[in-house]
Protein backbone atom coordinates (compact mmCIF):
# COMPACT_ATOMS: atom_id res chain seq x y z
CA UNK A 1 0.00 0.00 0.00
CA UNK A 2 1.26 3.29 -1.04
CA UNK A 3 -0.73 5.79 1.61
CA UNK A 4 -2.40 4.83 4.60
CA UNK A 5 -5.12 7.06 4.99
CA UNK A 6 -8.15 8.13 7.06
CA UNK A 7 -11.24 6.91 6.19
CA UNK A 8 -14.15 8.50 7.55
CA UNK A 9 -17.41 6.86 6.97
CA UNK A 10 -20.74 8.69 6.56
CA UNK A 11 -23.86 7.31 6.28
CA UNK A 12 -26.57 8.74 4.57
CA UNK A 13 -29.65 7.16 4.89
CA UNK A 14 -31.49 9.81 2.15
CA UNK A 15 -34.76 7.89 0.47
CA UNK A 16 -36.09 11.09 -0.36
CA UNK A 17 -34.74 11.73 -4.01
CA UNK A 18 -37.20 9.82 -6.12
CA UNK A 19 -40.38 7.65 -5.37
CA UNK A 20 -39.29 3.99 -4.61
CA UNK A 21 -37.86 2.91 -1.46
CA UNK A 22 -35.10 1.55 0.20
CA UNK A 23 -31.88 3.18 -0.45
CA UNK A 24 -32.23 4.27 3.31
CA UNK A 25 -30.67 0.92 3.81
CA UNK A 26 -27.65 1.57 2.16
CA UNK A 27 -25.54 2.17 4.57
CA UNK A 28 -26.26 -0.03 6.75
CA UNK A 29 -25.80 -3.22 3.84
CA UNK A 30 -22.46 -1.09 3.06
CA UNK A 31 -21.56 -2.20 6.76
CA UNK A 32 -22.54 -5.05 6.95
CA UNK A 33 -20.72 -6.15 3.63
CA UNK A 34 -17.68 -5.42 5.61
CA UNK A 35 -16.54 -1.94 4.37
CA UNK A 36 -14.68 -0.89 7.55
CA UNK A 37 -13.12 -3.96 7.54
CA UNK A 38 -11.90 -4.19 3.69
CA UNK A 39 -10.07 -0.18 4.67
CA UNK A 40 -8.85 -1.34 7.73
CA UNK A 41 -7.39 -4.78 6.35
CA UNK A 42 -5.70 -2.06 3.76
CA UNK A 43 -3.54 -0.81 6.43
CA UNK A 44 -6.30 2.44 6.66
CA UNK A 45 -7.38 4.27 9.56
CA UNK A 46 -11.35 3.90 9.50
CA UNK A 47 -13.75 5.82 11.86
CA UNK A 48 -17.67 5.18 11.56
CA UNK A 49 -19.31 8.71 12.52
CA UNK A 50 -22.88 6.50 11.91
CA UNK A 51 -25.86 8.39 10.01
CA UNK A 52 -26.31 11.60 9.82
CA UNK A 53 -29.69 13.10 10.82
CA UNK A 54 -31.53 15.85 8.43
CA UNK A 55 -33.95 17.06 11.53
CA UNK A 56 -37.34 18.26 9.96
CA UNK A 57 -37.85 18.83 6.62
CA UNK A 58 -37.33 22.89 5.75
CA UNK A 59 -40.22 25.24 5.12
CA UNK A 60 -39.88 25.69 1.41
CA UNK A 61 -41.79 26.04 -1.95
CA UNK A 62 -41.19 24.94 -5.17
CA UNK A 63 -42.87 23.14 -8.47
CA UNK A 64 -45.36 21.26 -7.43
CA UNK A 65 -44.64 18.01 -9.70
CA UNK A 66 -41.48 17.85 -7.20
CA UNK A 67 -40.77 15.15 -5.07
CA UNK A 68 -40.01 15.74 -1.17
CA UNK A 69 -38.55 19.14 -1.89
CA UNK A 70 -38.42 20.35 1.96
CA UNK A 71 -36.88 16.79 3.26
CA UNK A 72 -33.83 17.55 0.49
CA UNK A 73 -33.30 20.04 1.70
CA UNK A 74 -32.69 19.93 4.91
CA UNK A 75 -30.61 16.62 3.84
CA UNK A 76 -28.56 18.52 1.53
CA UNK A 77 -27.88 21.15 4.57
CA UNK A 78 -27.03 18.44 6.92
CA UNK A 79 -24.80 16.70 4.24
CA UNK A 80 -23.00 19.88 3.49
CA UNK A 81 -22.15 20.09 6.98
CA UNK A 82 -21.08 17.01 7.50
CA UNK A 83 -18.67 17.00 4.34
CA UNK A 84 -17.23 20.60 5.64
CA UNK A 85 -16.45 18.66 8.78
CA UNK A 86 -15.34 16.03 8.09
CA UNK A 87 -12.90 17.36 4.75
CA UNK A 88 -10.08 18.21 7.73
CA UNK A 89 -9.78 15.46 9.08
CA UNK A 90 -9.89 12.71 6.39
CA UNK A 91 -11.20 11.26 3.34
CA UNK A 92 -14.51 10.84 3.96
CA UNK A 93 -16.64 8.31 2.24
CA UNK A 94 -20.37 9.21 2.20
CA UNK A 95 -22.47 5.63 2.19
CA UNK A 96 -25.78 6.65 0.14
CA UNK A 97 -29.12 7.36 0.69
CA UNK A 98 -29.87 7.86 -3.30
CA UNK A 99 -28.15 10.16 -5.17
CA UNK A 100 -29.86 13.24 -3.93
CA UNK A 101 -27.22 13.01 -1.24
CA UNK A 102 -24.49 14.81 -3.64
CA UNK A 103 -26.80 18.05 -3.26
CA UNK A 104 -24.89 18.07 -0.17
CA UNK A 105 -21.79 16.03 0.07
CA UNK A 106 -20.18 17.51 -3.15
CA UNK A 107 -21.26 21.46 -2.18
CA UNK A 108 -20.11 20.48 1.07
CA UNK A 109 -16.48 19.31 0.18
CA UNK A 110 -16.58 22.00 -2.77
CA UNK A 111 -16.49 24.80 -0.01
CA UNK A 112 -13.78 23.00 1.62
CA UNK A 113 -11.82 23.20 -1.04
CA UNK A 114 -12.27 26.82 -2.16
CA UNK A 115 -11.88 27.91 1.66
CA UNK A 116 -8.81 26.01 1.34
CA UNK A 117 -7.78 27.87 -2.06
CA UNK A 118 -7.41 24.09 -4.25
CA UNK A 119 -9.55 23.50 -7.38
CA UNK A 120 -11.96 20.95 -7.00
CA UNK A 121 -12.46 18.03 -9.26
CA UNK A 122 -15.57 15.67 -10.11
CA UNK A 123 -15.93 12.01 -11.28
CA UNK A 124 -19.03 11.27 -11.75
CA UNK A 125 -19.47 7.52 -12.66
CA UNK A 126 -23.51 7.00 -13.70
CA UNK A 127 -25.58 6.02 -16.45
CA UNK A 128 -27.44 9.20 -15.91
CA UNK A 129 -25.72 12.74 -15.85
CA UNK A 130 -28.26 14.16 -12.81
CA UNK A 131 -28.47 17.08 -14.64
CA UNK A 132 -31.78 18.43 -14.57
CA UNK A 133 -32.93 21.30 -12.32
CA UNK A 134 -35.74 21.48 -10.72
CA UNK A 135 -37.66 22.85 -13.66
CA UNK A 136 -36.49 20.51 -16.17
CA UNK A 137 -37.09 17.31 -14.36
CA UNK A 138 -40.02 15.71 -15.45
CA UNK A 139 -39.84 12.97 -12.99
CA UNK A 140 -39.59 15.13 -10.30
CA UNK A 141 -37.01 13.32 -8.18
CA UNK A 142 -34.26 15.39 -7.09
CA UNK A 143 -31.77 12.55 -7.14
CA UNK A 144 -31.52 13.79 -11.22
CA UNK A 145 -30.41 16.80 -10.10
CA UNK A 146 -27.42 17.09 -8.19
CA UNK A 147 -24.62 17.51 -10.76
CA UNK A 148 -26.70 20.66 -11.84
CA UNK A 149 -26.87 22.01 -8.70
CA UNK A 150 -23.09 21.73 -7.62
CA UNK A 151 -21.70 23.43 -10.87
CA UNK A 152 -24.47 26.09 -9.93
CA UNK A 153 -26.92 25.74 -13.35
CA UNK A 154 -29.82 28.07 -12.72
CA UNK A 155 -33.03 26.97 -10.97
CA UNK A 156 -32.16 25.63 -7.74
CA UNK A 157 -33.76 28.77 -5.61
CA UNK A 158 -35.04 26.45 -3.21
CA UNK A 159 -31.77 25.09 -2.00
CA UNK A 160 -29.02 26.36 -0.15
CA UNK A 161 -26.63 29.04 -1.98
CA UNK A 162 -23.65 27.71 -2.97
CA UNK A 163 -20.28 28.94 -1.21
CA UNK A 164 -18.47 27.53 -4.72
CA UNK A 165 -19.51 26.49 -7.77
CA UNK A 166 -17.92 23.54 -8.71
CA UNK A 167 -16.13 24.95 -12.66
CA UNK A 168 -17.41 22.83 -15.48
CA UNK A 169 -14.34 21.91 -17.01
CA UNK A 170 -13.39 19.78 -13.57
CA UNK A 171 -16.45 17.88 -14.18
CA UNK A 172 -16.00 14.50 -15.63
CA UNK A 173 -18.74 12.26 -16.34
CA UNK A 174 -18.03 8.43 -17.47
CA UNK A 175 -20.60 5.78 -17.68
CA UNK A 176 -23.77 7.79 -19.83
CA UNK A 177 -26.37 5.77 -21.57
CA UNK A 178 -29.79 7.09 -20.41
CA UNK A 179 -29.94 11.06 -20.57
CA UNK A 180 -33.18 12.70 -20.97
CA UNK A 181 -33.45 15.55 -23.48
CA UNK A 182 -33.73 18.24 -21.22
CA UNK A 183 -30.33 17.68 -19.17
CA UNK A 184 -28.73 16.68 -22.50
CA UNK A 185 -29.42 20.23 -23.87
CA UNK A 186 -28.51 21.83 -20.40
CA UNK A 187 -25.18 19.76 -20.21
CA UNK A 188 -24.10 20.64 -24.01
CA UNK A 189 -24.16 23.75 -23.51
CA UNK A 190 -21.51 23.74 -20.53
CA UNK A 191 -17.86 22.40 -20.54
CA UNK A 192 -18.17 19.20 -18.50
CA UNK A 193 -16.56 16.29 -20.28
CA UNK A 194 -19.00 13.52 -20.75
CA UNK A 195 -17.96 10.30 -22.10
CA UNK A 196 -21.30 7.51 -23.05
CA UNK A 197 -20.89 3.88 -22.96
CA UNK A 198 -20.69 4.05 -26.64
CA UNK A 199 -17.12 6.39 -26.28
CA UNK A 200 -16.08 3.98 -23.95
CA UNK A 201 -16.59 0.64 -26.42
CA UNK A 202 -14.20 2.84 -29.43
CA UNK A 203 -11.58 4.11 -27.00
CA UNK A 204 -11.79 1.51 -23.75
CA UNK A 205 -12.61 3.23 -20.23
CA UNK A 206 -9.09 3.92 -19.79
CA UNK A 207 -8.20 6.66 -22.03
CA UNK A 208 -10.78 9.25 -20.85
CA UNK A 209 -10.00 8.37 -16.93
CA UNK A 210 -6.48 9.33 -18.08
CA UNK A 211 -7.08 12.47 -19.43
CA UNK A 212 -9.13 13.58 -16.94
CA UNK A 213 -6.51 12.11 -14.13
CA UNK A 214 -3.94 13.94 -16.12
CA UNK A 215 -5.83 17.74 -15.70
CA UNK A 216 -6.44 17.24 -12.10
CA UNK A 217 -2.73 16.38 -11.22
CA UNK A 218 -1.56 19.16 -13.46
CA UNK A 219 -3.98 21.52 -11.73
CA UNK A 220 -2.91 20.28 -8.17
CA UNK A 221 -6.82 19.86 -7.56
CA UNK A 222 -8.60 17.72 -5.09
CA UNK A 223 -11.06 15.03 -6.90
CA UNK A 224 -14.08 13.94 -5.49
CA UNK A 225 -15.88 10.75 -6.93
CA UNK A 226 -19.07 9.88 -7.01
CA UNK A 227 -20.02 6.43 -7.63
CA UNK A 228 -23.84 5.57 -8.77
CA UNK A 229 -24.58 1.49 -8.62
CA UNK A 230 -26.28 2.18 -11.83
CA UNK A 231 -22.90 2.53 -13.76
CA UNK A 232 -22.19 -1.04 -13.01
CA UNK A 233 -23.68 -3.72 -15.58
CA UNK A 234 -27.38 -4.87 -13.74
CA UNK A 235 -25.93 -8.47 -14.41
CA UNK A 236 -23.21 -7.86 -12.00
CA UNK A 237 -25.03 -4.90 -9.74
CA UNK A 238 -28.85 -5.50 -9.32
CA UNK A 239 -29.48 -3.66 -6.46
CA UNK A 240 -30.59 -0.25 -7.99
CA UNK A 241 -33.77 1.39 -8.83
CA UNK A 242 -32.81 2.73 -12.27
CA UNK A 243 -30.63 -0.22 -13.80
CA UNK A 244 -29.54 0.81 -17.57
CA UNK A 245 -28.58 -2.56 -19.47
CA UNK A 246 -25.08 -2.28 -21.03
CA UNK A 247 -22.89 -0.99 -17.98
CA UNK A 248 -19.42 -1.10 -16.79
CA UNK A 249 -18.04 -4.27 -16.54
CA UNK A 250 -16.51 -6.06 -13.57
CA UNK A 251 -13.02 -5.16 -14.54
CA UNK A 252 -13.96 -1.90 -16.37
CA UNK A 253 -14.88 -0.71 -13.09
CA UNK A 254 -12.17 -2.08 -10.96
CA UNK A 255 -9.95 -0.72 -13.35
CA UNK A 256 -11.12 2.77 -13.24
CA UNK A 257 -10.68 2.21 -9.32
CA UNK A 258 -7.24 1.09 -9.86
CA UNK A 259 -6.11 4.22 -11.89
CA UNK A 260 -7.97 6.51 -9.20
CA UNK A 261 -5.79 4.85 -6.48
CA UNK A 262 -2.65 4.97 -8.88
CA UNK A 263 -3.38 8.79 -9.29
CA UNK A 264 -2.97 9.15 -5.38
CA UNK A 265 -5.80 12.34 -5.98
CA UNK A 266 -9.24 11.13 -4.41
CA UNK A 267 -10.22 13.36 -1.31
CA UNK A 268 -13.74 11.97 -1.16
CA UNK A 269 -16.25 9.56 -2.54
CA UNK A 270 -19.85 9.17 -2.81
CA UNK A 271 -21.50 5.52 -2.75
CA UNK A 272 -24.87 6.19 -3.90
CA UNK A 273 -28.24 4.22 -5.41
CA UNK A 274 -27.78 1.18 -3.30
CA UNK A 275 -30.76 -0.59 -2.63
CA UNK A 276 -30.80 -3.84 -0.35
CA UNK A 277 -33.90 -4.46 -1.13
CA UNK A 278 -33.26 -5.50 -4.65
CA UNK A 279 -30.52 -7.09 -4.41
CA UNK A 280 -29.43 -10.70 -4.72
CA UNK A 281 -27.26 -12.20 -1.59
CA UNK A 282 -25.89 -8.70 -0.82
CA UNK A 283 -23.98 -9.13 -4.44
CA UNK A 284 -24.25 -5.44 -4.97
CA UNK A 285 -23.41 -4.52 -1.93
CA UNK A 286 -20.09 -6.57 -1.65
CA UNK A 287 -19.08 -5.34 -5.06
CA UNK A 288 -19.19 -1.96 -3.74
CA UNK A 289 -17.14 -2.84 -1.02
CA UNK A 290 -14.75 -4.65 -3.25
CA UNK A 291 -14.24 -1.23 -5.48
CA UNK A 292 -13.94 0.49 -2.73
CA UNK A 293 -11.43 -1.62 -1.43
CA UNK A 294 -9.65 -0.90 -4.99
CA UNK A 295 -10.30 2.66 -5.44
CA UNK A 296 -8.08 2.66 -1.85
CA UNK A 297 -5.09 0.43 -3.07
CA UNK A 298 -6.49 -3.61 -3.27
CA UNK A 299 -4.18 -5.14 -6.01
CA UNK A 300 -5.57 -8.63 -7.32
CA UNK A 301 -1.84 -9.40 -8.30
CA UNK A 302 1.17 -7.13 -7.14
CA UNK A 303 2.42 -7.14 -10.02
CA UNK A 304 6.65 -6.39 -9.74
CA UNK A 305 6.77 -4.37 -13.08
CA UNK A 306 4.52 -3.12 -16.00
CA UNK A 307 6.07 -5.43 -18.03
CA UNK A 308 6.23 -9.11 -18.61
CA UNK A 309 8.80 -8.87 -21.37
N1 LIG B 1 -29.64 8.85 -10.71
N2 LIG B 1 -33.11 11.16 -15.67
C1 LIG B 1 -34.04 10.39 -14.84
C2 LIG B 1 -34.86 11.33 -13.97
O1 LIG B 1 -35.80 10.87 -13.33
O2 LIG B 1 -34.54 12.51 -13.94
C3 LIG B 1 -33.27 9.37 -14.01
C4 LIG B 1 -32.45 9.95 -12.91
C5 LIG B 1 -31.56 8.93 -12.27
C6 LIG B 1 -30.88 9.50 -11.06
O3 LIG B 1 -28.96 8.23 -11.55
O4 LIG B 1 -29.14 9.03 -9.59
MN1 LIG C 1 -27.01 9.13 -10.31
MN1 LIG D 1 -27.85 6.69 -12.24
MN1 LIG E 1 -8.90 -4.37 -7.89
Amino acid sequence: MSQARTCILVGAPLDCGKRRQGCRMGPDALRVAGLAQALAALGHKVTDRGNVDPGPPAATEGPAHIHALGDTVAWTRALNAEARAAMPAGLPIFMGGDHAISLGTVSGVAAHAHAAGRPQFVLWLDAHSDFHSPETTQSGNLHGTPLAYVTGQDGFGAFPPLAAAIPETQVCLIGLRSVDGAEQAALLRTGCRAHDMREIDETGIAAPLRAFLDRVAEADGMLHVSLDVDFLDPAIAPAVGTTVPGGATFREAHLVMEMLHESGRVTSLDLVELNPFLDERGKTASLMVDLTASLLGRRVFDRPTRSFA
